[in-house]
């Protein structure tokens, strides 16, 4: 029987060798259902490599995550599929890469143009869990309610409204800010920790997927006063950038590029703010890990914590994300599971893509075919083990990132280029694709960018409706 090209590819992709070549399947595969480990799933927004354990900022406090990353394995070379929201979070709830589902953009829902596809929360509704959320889980203007048989606040409404009075005050270009005298309950991702630790209070019966998403430390920058009270403005610190750096890179870069006047006082003020949300959502990750702790679930849950993409606070004079540069991929990323030996920090570069294959072996279900992505497992087992391919990043089409252990290499859909040395340049302030010298580490590299790439779908939906008007969501 001939094996087609599209589908070795798929099987190639889909993680089901490693699962079986290994023999790597824990000890929980031939348990019962209900015996299955329950997972919650950490989500943040925009939360970029300003976490302790990962040291993006010397000032960044986060004792709650840096007590979860203690007790299993810290990736500290993960990035995102995407660089934004609805792209990164849909890649890894569909188990499907932008370049082959072809949803590359903050629009559209992909429902509206893949109704049928199959979340990892439904998926493991089949086998017998019960999908549960809160908050930003998806994109915020896309809700999912078939995913869920329970979702705070509701299944049509992903975010809890803060119930606050505010008023916003501006940073640096759209970025506004906003210290609240309230407590966390009053704020939406308060309610929504609540909710959840509510939920592992009072478990369900059957195993359970919980999904915990918070919207910090997404902008606007809004957080109990306690947390920017920790943030002096006088001692904030300013990340590295050099006010020469965007010289050298292609005009494809700069497209992407989001440069407003951010003159020493703004960016200080930004970078409270950001810092103050940090330390609020790791607060709350602490309040929901208190609720676990105490929880009769406590020893039989997998605890994953990952953020959708990272974030720039004027490195490469970026004040977004929405680039192929590392602080727009890179993100934190933990992993928690029953067996897994604590305290591991894994140098490995691997991408969020990898989260569906690995929820899947870690509950002991069978790999699911046809999706991208690697199982953790491996790493998981032993963090230096061997892992050769490097992490893909994707924004736009045909614009890609790889990330090695040491290297970062951009080709734009133009053809134009980046390259980083990690190992001499951590802040790739100096781009190196032009240089002769490393044509052998591109030609190496190279061959992980995707050979094929899925048309766009919201130029293809934008054409259907007779329109080269995007159609507003809902
Ligand atoms: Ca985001
Ligand atoms: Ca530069």
């Amino acid at each position: 029987m001939h094996t087609t090209p599209l589908a070795m590819i798929l099987s190639l992709l889909s993680g089901s060798p490693e699962a079986g070549q290994d023999g790597a399947t824990p000890a929980v595969s031939a348990s019962p259902a209900s015996e299955r480990p329950n997972v919650l799933f950490f989500i943040l927004d925009d939360l970029n490599d300003w976490v302790g354990c990962l040291g993006g900022h010397p000032q960044a406090l986060t004792p709650n995550i840096d007590r979860l990353a203690a007790r299993g394995v810290l990736f500290t070379n993960a990035h995102a599929p995407a660089p934004a929201c609805n792209p990164s979070r849909v890649a890894v709830f569909t188990g499907i890469a932008p370049h082959r589902s072809g949803l590359y953009d903050q629009s559209p829902n992909f429902r509206d143009v893949w109704p049928d596809a199959i979340t990892l929360p439904q998926h493991l509704r089949s086998l017998g869990y019960n999908p549960l959320g809160a908050g930003k889980v998806f994109h915020k203007p896309y809700p999912d309610p078939v995913s869920w048989d329970a979702f705070f606040p509701s299944k049509d409404l992903q975010m809890a409204p803060d119930s606050v009075q505010r008023r916003l005050v501006g940073t640096v270009g759209n970025h506004s800010a906003a210290a609240v005298e309230a407590e966390a309950s009053s704020l939406g991702d308060g309610k929504v920790a609540e909710w959840v630790s509510a939920t592992l209070r009072r478990p369900p019966e059957q195993p359970f997927f919980l999904a915990c998403g918070f919207h910090r430390p997404h902008d606007p920058w809004i957080a109990p006063a306690s947390h920017y009270a920790k943030f002096p403005l006088a001692e904030i610190q300013l990340p590295p950038s050099r006010s020469d750096d965007l010289a050298d890179v292609p005009k494809a870069a700069l497209a992407m590029c989001y440069t407003p006047r951010a003159d020493p006082e703004q960016s200080r003020r930004a970078v409270q703010a950001y810092l103050a949300c940090i330390s609020f959502a790791d607060a709350l990750v602490g309040q929901v890990l208190d609720a676990l702790d105490s929880s009769a679930c406590a020893q039989n849950t997998i605890v994953v914590l990952w953020s959708d993409n990272g974030f720039h606070m004027g490195e490469k004079q970026n004040w977004s994300k929405l680039t192929l540069w590392e602080e727009s991929t890179r993100v934190p990323l933990i992993v928690v599971a029953p067996g897994v030996k604590a305290g591991q920090r894994c140098v490995r570069p691997v991408s969020l893509q990898d989260l569906y294959p690995t929820v899947m072996e870690l509950c002991g279900l069978p790999p699911v075919a046809g999706i991208d992505g690697h199982s953790l497992v491996p790493l998981l087992e032993d963090s230096s083990a061997v892992w050769e391919r490097p992490a893909l990043t994707t924004w736009g089409f045909q614009n890609h990132a790889v990330r090695s252990e040491r290297w970062r290499y951009i080709r734009y859909a133009d053809g134009s280029e980046e390259l980083y040395d990690h190992e001499q340049d951590p802040n790739e302030w100096t781009n190196l694709a032009g240089d002769p010298r490393h044509a052998p580490v591109k030609l190496e590299l190279s061959r992980w960018f995707p050979t094929e790439n899925a048309a766009d779908v919201k130029a293809a939906k934008a054409k259907r409706a007779g329109t080269t008007r995007e159609r507003p969501g809902r």
